[in-house]
């Protein structure tokens, strides 16, 4: 009988990773693993109840919120809220910044920035959806969280992950120390190390882009999928192309069997699609432990500043030699500009 370790027990084993841990980031790792547990079973009989379709309401981004992402960030901001270790919540689904002023919370140290439903519009397709978490310290330590602790650069997230709702349900995290990932074993009701240290082949041959785009993509990244696409036996391309339009699902694939995601620049998103805090960064983190790479074509995504909550950026994120090779074409298409 393998021995079973729940995220529970390796949180709490990890913890001495932490010399001066007391306790928080273990708690709060915790709460949103349980809130994880909720949506997951929303998510999963979601044609069953009337839970799918648009609820009438759009977030900041224009989008039309799916009742099962209004749902899912109803759940996390709750478990939040009531685990007391996190002072202020930034999600996608609002606008502004949510200040967690109840008494438990007040003197809370920890920020968390959360997708709470990624890939939403998947949900009525039966298509893989996530959630992305990104945790910081505040930089203060009295008083409400101000808006400069909030939009920290990913380089100094203390903890970053996603849940992958999917053929079984995985939540992936890193504190700095490695990648782990969890499944869900719903006869218990418990995550379950499933795999241990995850690592991303530093090559791949699958390549993810929208290529609806195509026209609208800088030449550099038209350069690089016709290099993806070209026949050279020494190099194991023509490369796959494979695109859910779930960024969890997609890179989560890319994780295991080593590949590149990429959403540049287009016409309709001249800054990038994907949003910096909550999507870009979490995910960068992830894979940068994971041996991965994550850029927006010109540097590394944990290094961009925020200006503000919901800010958008390019993104060229995994296997680290194809990552650098399509750095590599956008330069040289730089300089022939
Ligand atoms: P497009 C889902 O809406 C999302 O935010 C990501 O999960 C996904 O990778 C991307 O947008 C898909 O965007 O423009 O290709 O439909």
């Amino acid at each position: 009988m393998t021995k079973v370790t729940t995220l529970g027990q390796f949180i709490i084993e990890k913890q001495a990773d932490f010399p001066y841990a007391k306790g928080e980031l273990s708690r709060l790792l915790r709460d949103i693993g349980i809130a994880a547990k909720i949506v997951n079973r929303e998510v999963n009989k979601a044609g069953l109840v009337d839970i799918l379709g648009d609820n009438g309401t759009t977030n900041i981004q224009g989008e039309g919120q799916k009742k099962l992402d209004v749902y899912a960030d109803e759940q996390f901001i709750s478990a939040l809220r009531s685990g007391g270790e996190c002072c202020v919540v930034a999600s996608e689904e609002h606008d502004d910044c949510i200040f967690i002023n109840s008494k438990i919370s007040q003197n809370a140290k920890y920020i968390v920035c959360i997708d709470p439903l990624d890939g939403s519009s998947n949900i009525d397709v039966n298509v893989s959806v996530g959630t992305i978490f990104s945790i910081y310290r505040r930089t203060t330590t009295d008083g409400p969280a101000q808006i400069d602790e909030i939009l920290q650069k990913g380089e100094r997230q203390v903890a970053a992950g996603y849940v992958i709702y999917g053929s079984s349900t995985m939540l992936v995290y890193t504190t700095g120390k490695g990648v782990n990932g969890f499944t869900l074993d719903p006869s218990i009701g418990e995550f379950c190390l499933s795999h241990p240290n995850m690592t991303i082949p530093s090559r791949g041959t699958i390549y993810s882009i929208n290529e609806g785009n195509y026209t609208k993509f800088p030449q550099g990244v038209k350069d690089y999928i016709k290099y993806c696409q070209v026949e050279d036996a020494m190099s194991d391309r023509p490369f796959t192309s494979r695109y859910i339009g779930s960024m969890v699902a997609d890179i989560h694939r890319n994780l295991i069997k080593g590949g590149i995601f990429l959403y540049p620049t287009t016409s309709s998103h001249p800054n990038g699609k994907l949003r910096l805090m909550y999507e870009c960064n979490p995910l960068a983190f992830v894979i940068e432990q994971a041996g991965g790479k994550a850029t927006d074509g010109h540097r590394r995504i944990m290094e961009i500043e925020p200006h503000h909550l919901h800010q958008r950026t390019p993104i060229f994120i995994g296997s680290s030699e194809m990552v650098e090779k399509v750095e590599a074409f956008v330069r040289l298409s730089d300089t022939q500009l």
